[in-house]
């Protein structure tokens, strides 16, 4: 796992980027698995290809000032970290929670840039977003605040540039929002986000794609190894568009969610949620942006609070919140109670020493890269459509998801297969993202 070239590798990477501990962590994932290949390839390192890895093209910090409905002035910091262009043009999510800073960009950044490679369609890697926390703000507050953020963002992407698309706090209403101001700013109407609605040149499916994408990636994992999904007791940790429509998938294929949670606790019912629960659910963050206690109260179902899912006993654990909601003492705790599979829904909601016990006891474990893919994936096939002026059926879209997330899963299995045919999917999903942006680095030349 860790070695000495992999310390030194990181002494420096910590010296340039200070207090920034989550980009730390993902670039620490990413060079334990890399290193042995980049200490048997000299051209890599005469390019010094990861150094110029975890550099970002551009980093955009500025100012979004807004009014809020008591005639306030608030001000709010927007970021777009522009980090690898090498196979195609800047593509990620805009994040929109109390917890942004320069560094959780960075690292999501960094994360993205391997995720979209390992879709195989033309995306660089790019993620924004604003320490702008959208709960208990009303219609308006978040309409003017995207106005603001979108005013001074539109002059740094476009549709062949930079394409962002929504994240935590960022849905189908703040897409919106944004997109009719860009689309105001630049007077053209064109494939600059992705997650827009039906109606103006999104694509079918797109709500859908990361829950159903994670659902795929971890159907093939238990596939694999002679399991399926049917019959599973799920722990999930999240309730907005990831955990609902990933629990809608589950529900199709035989399983049963059985907790959802945000910051405060988790709702635990060991019925599942599903029918008319599961259409509350899919409202309660993202329309109302309401807490998943309401859940508990509605339907009568335990409520846990200051605690974290992980404990409920599982098969499968499916982190769909935020980075590191998932440490060492839950990884624990999910195989002490014989959980069989990990899939990460959120990008890096696994600490690295959770990572390292899921892996030491030969749990399947799929990494955030690699199995929530799905989402960014479909985002590429709305800018397919938009650059054809064509829409896809459903099925169409979603039969190309599905086989985008069974190519993602064999490209781990073949880089990331050990002797004992246990499959470490953390060096697989590295490794091949890793082959890919960097011989695409190498052709470009030093840029
Ligand atoms: O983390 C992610 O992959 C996303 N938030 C989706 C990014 C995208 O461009 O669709």
């Amino acid at each position: 796992m860790s070695s000495k070239a992999v310390e030194a590798f990181m002494a420096q990477v910590i010296a340039r980027n200070p207090g920034e501990p989550e980009f730390h962590q993902a670039v620490r994932e990413v060079a334990e698995s890399v290193m042995p290949i980049i200490q048997s390839t000299p051209v890599y390192q005469k390019a010094r290809i990861l150094e110029r890895m975890v550099e970002p093209e551009r980093a955009i910090i500025f100012r979004v000032p807004w009014v809020d409905d008591k005639g306030e002035v608030q001000v709010n910091r927007g970021f777009r970290v522009q980090m690898n262009s090498a196979i195609g043009p800047y593509k990620g999510g805009l994040r929109f929670h109390a917890s942004v800073t320069l560094g959780s960009m960075k690292f999501l950044a960094f994360e993205q840039t391997f995720k979209n490679a390992l879709t195989t369609l033309p995306m660089g890697g790019g993620k924004g977003g604003s320490d702008f926390n959208p709960r208990g703000k009303s219609d308006g507050e978040v309409m003017r605040f995207c106005q603001s953020f979108m005013t001074e963002l539109a002059r740094h992407i476009g549709p062949n540039t930079d394409v962002p698309a929504g994240d935590i706090g960022v849905g189908g209403r703040e897409l919106g929002y944004l997109y009719g101001q860009y689309k105001r700013l630049v007077n053209a109407f064109e494939g600059v986000l992705t997650g827009k609605g039906i109606n103006w040149g999104g694509s079918l499916i797109r709500p859908e794609a990361t829950g159903y994408g994670v659902t795929y990636f971890t159907r093939e994992m238990l596939a694999r190894v002679g399991e399926s999904i049917k019959g599973k007791t799920i722990a999930i940790s999240g309730y907005g568009n990831v955990g609902s429509y990933l629990i809608e998938k589950v529900n199709e294929l035989g399983g049963k969610v059985v907790t959802i949670g945000d910051e405060f606790g988790y709702v635990h019912d060991p019925e599942g949620i599903s029918g008319e629960k599961l259409e509350f659910v899919k409202d309660l963050w993202t329309v109302y942006r309401a807490p998943a206690r309401d859940y508990a109260e509605r339907y009568n179902a335990k409520w846990v609070p200051g605690r974290r899912p992980w404990e409920v006993k599982c098969d499968i654990a499916i982190p769909t919140a935020i980075q590191n909601e998932l440490n060492a003492e839950d990884a624990q705790q999910l195989i002490d109670n014989g959980c069989i599979a990990v899939c990460e829904a959120a990008n890096m909601p696994c600490t690295i020493e959770a990572i390292h016990l899921f892996l030491k006891n030969k749990i399947l474990f799929g990494p955030a890269k690699a199995a929530n893919a799905g989402g960014v994936a479909v985002s590429g096939l709305e800018m397919s459509q938009n650059s054809m002026r064509m829409s896809w059926s459903r099925e169409e879209v979603d039969q190309r998801l599905n086989g985008i997330m069974v190519r993602i899963h064999e490209t781990c299995v073949e880089h990331g297969k050990t002797p004992d045919d246990y499959v470490d999917y953390v060096k697989g999903a590295n490794i091949a993202g890793f082959y890919k942006v960097a011989s695409a680095m190498l052709d470009l030349g030093v840029v």
